[in-house]
């Protein structure tokens, strides 16, 4: 019920994300260039949106809507492009880019591996080879001494189990694995003891260091929910892919806030025969509550999913951050009715007493959507490859208004007013 306060407290954090191979450009010494070179991926990054040489001018386009904070990655490949060579130009290139963002107001929240490895790191095996804790603990050493000073929230890894799950089953990024389930549950594990293993780098270094995780978050369902053996798979994927990777990355207190990337629901079925249940075995039949919609990806859009995820996993009892929520269309009146659903759905969920700290958009900007290439639209700028020029969406000013009134209802004016115009 609302209180005729605002909508999201004051100290409610607004902003948006991004990575670095996305939007940054030029990332050569990662192993996801390198497959892009081999012609081993359908799409090249190239000098994706040339934020690299962007930043300042972006972080602008964030602060003039009002954002309070940014989330990006720093890229361990440019940093530490050969083992145990830090290049220090890249290091700069990095502080200044968390300067540029205090300059403006905008809390930064570092992300530390988001998909991409350095070549080297991928060559010696990856999160399976036997140094790969060692490795990124070394490297968070060299954050945390160089940003660290500025830096506050840390995201150790984004999406463990999405990684893995399109590394090693599905086969269609870097190692280009398929149906290695023991492989991909090896390497969540890895991930989630590095992820463990940085808490405690961090915490050591930096008193004031609030460490996370960004998890991919689905609201898992039964298809039908009558029917026992559905309800059982779901229960099973779950488990899988929700509660033992967040119970993974908790383990010895090492969770210090949860951030959970928000997009869709799966509905889940019993299938008799292989392993599809896991693998996002989305029902595509009808919903008896009503028409479904979808993005451009085939993501259902499912708006009270991201109420029922925050309730749930409140129960962990760390503070929850929506570390990613966005919609590729080129639908923009579906566009800003997703944010504000969303919104609707996350306001629900403070109101319920979940602590959630705070929202990020994903993306500021369009950019490389991994092996679907740059046709995917998720900005509120939209990024003309061509001239580099960013233009914004309507969705900017609609979410600017809520950033800045903090009330959704001045967001849902805004939106009347401009598709009446
Ligand atoms: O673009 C990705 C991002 O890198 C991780 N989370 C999902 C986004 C949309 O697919």
């Amino acid at each position: 019920m609302s209180t005729g306060g605002p909508d999201f407290p004051e100290d409610f954090l607004f902003g948006a994300a991004t990575s670095a191979h996305q939007v940054e450009g030029n990332n050569r010494h990662s192993d996801w260039w390198e497959a892009e070179m081999a012609g081993r991926l359908p799409h090249r990054s190239g000098a994706a949106c040339r934020h690299f040489e962007l930043f300042a001018q972006d972080f602008d386009l964030a602060a003039g809507l009002g954002h309070g904070a940014h989330r990006f990655s720093v890229e361990w490949a440019r940093l530490e492009p050969e083992p145990g060579r830090i290049d220090s130009d890249a290091l700069d290139h990095y502080r200044r880019v968390v300067t540029a963002l205090r300059a403006r107001g905008l809390e930064p929240f570092l992300t530390l591996q988001h998909f991409t490895l350095p070549a080297w790191f991928a060559r010696a095996g990856g999160w399976l080879g036997p140094d790969a804790v060692r490795h990124f603990t070394r490297y968070v050493e060299v954050v945390a001494e160089a940003l660290g000073a500025q830096v506050t929230y840390w995201i150790t890894v984004n999406e463990p189990t999405v990684w893995t799950k399109w590394a090693y089953v599905k086969g269609a990024w870097p190692p280009f694995y398929r149906g290695r389930w023991d492989l991909a549950a090896r390497a969540l594990a890895a991930m989630l003891a590095a992820h463990r293993a940085a808490h405690g780098v961090l915490h050591r270094r930096l008193p004031h260091a609030r460490v996370g995780l960004a998890h991919s978050a689905p609201h898992v369902m039964p298809r039908t929910p009558a029917t026992v053996l559905d309800r059982a798979v779901a229960r099973l994927r779950d488990l899988l892919l929700n509660r033992l990777p967040v119970a993974g990355a908790a383990r010895g207190g090492a969770l210090d806030w949860l951030g959970l990337n928000y997009y869709t629901r799966a509905l889940v079925c019993w299938r008799p025969h292989g392993t599809a249940l896991l693998l996002g075995a989305d029902w595509s039949g009808e919903d008896p509550a009503g028409p479904r919609r979808f993005s451009d990806m085939g993501w259902e859009i499912w708006p009270r999913g991201l109420e029922l995820v925050l309730r749930r996993f409140a129960r962990l009892g760390v503070p929850l951050v929506v570390t990613e929520n966005g919609l590729a269309t080129r639908d923009e009146a579906l566009r800003v009715r997703f944010l504000l659903d969303h919104l609707a759905a996350l306001r629900r969920a403070l109101e319920a007493d979940v602590e959630v700290r705070g929202y990020f958009w994903w993306s500021l900007l369009d950019n490389y959507e991994w092996a679907e290439g740059f046709a995917p639209r998720f900005g509120l700028f939209e990024t003309d490859y061509a001239t580099y020029a960013r233009r914004p969406r309507p969705i900017a000013a609609v979410y600017g208004e809520i950033c800045r009134s903090r009330s959704l209802a001045a967001g849902e004016a805004l939106a009347r007013r401009i598709s009446a115009s």
